[in-house]
């Protein structure tokens, strides 16, 4: 399978690959509000709703048959660590998007995480294919610490933005604040802005 190398995207927001305030990590520190949810092959189910024409309600394997690629990219955590060149598959958010058939009024997204985690981004910081929903890192399954079965990664923004263990995404009209965002997190996170608070 081809690899995408997104590790260039740093370019739009200046010369930095690491983000102003940040240090490199070659570990993988979990980061998790609580622990980690247990999950179930046959019960598991992934739900778009909202402002979108075609809700849908998609199994495991319905998910994992959406098309998909592979993807290297930056991560980047809020408390200051960065881990550079993750490989990760999985779905993109556009081709997702285009399942659902978002509505001309959706200006906003919030995805829900098992653990009753859930987040929030502007729609436009979404339609990119760096946004991915992801269930396999450096060509193995995603460990259940780490969000597995499937998680939300991209490298534009702070990680946070990337709910573990995700099973719901709902398109908003309006924007309205995740688990973190509602606990002083900044709601644009751009991490080359070193936007962590708000
Ligand atoms: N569902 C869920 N997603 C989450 C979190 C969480 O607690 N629950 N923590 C966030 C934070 S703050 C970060 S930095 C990353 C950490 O991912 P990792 O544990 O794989 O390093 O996941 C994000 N997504
Ligand atoms: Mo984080």
């Amino acid at each position: 399978m081809s690899k995408r190398d997104v590790t260039d995207v740093y370019t739009e927001f200046g010369e930095k690959r690491l983000p102003p305030g940040q240090r490199e990590t070659s570990r993988f520190p979990v980061l998790s509000k609580g622990g980690t949810p247990k999950w179930n092959k046959e019960t598991w189910k992934f739900e778009v709703w909202g402002a979108v024409e075609n809700p849908l309600t998609l199994s495991w394997e319905e998910f994992i048959d959406l098309p998909s690629e592979t993807q290297v990219q930056d991560f980047h955590c809020v408390t200051g660590w960065s881990k550079l060149d993750c490989t990760w598959t999985g779905v993109t958010f556009p081709t997702l998007a285009e399942h659902a058939q978002v509505r001309d009024d959706a200006t906003h997204v919030m995805f829900y995480g098992m653990d009753d985690y859930s987040t929030d981004l502007p729609l436009a910081e979404c339609m990119r294919d760096e946004m991915l929903f992801t269930w396999e890192y450096e060509g193995e399954p995603l460990e259940p610490d780490h969000g597995g079965p499937l998680r939300v990664v991209m490298p534009h923004r702070y990680a946070y933005k990337g709910a573990k263990w995700v099973t719901g995404v709902e398109f908003l009209t309006e924007p309205e604040r995740g688990y973190w965002e509602k606990r002083g997190y900044s709601q644009t996170a751009n991490p080359w802005n070193e936007e962590r608070y708000s």
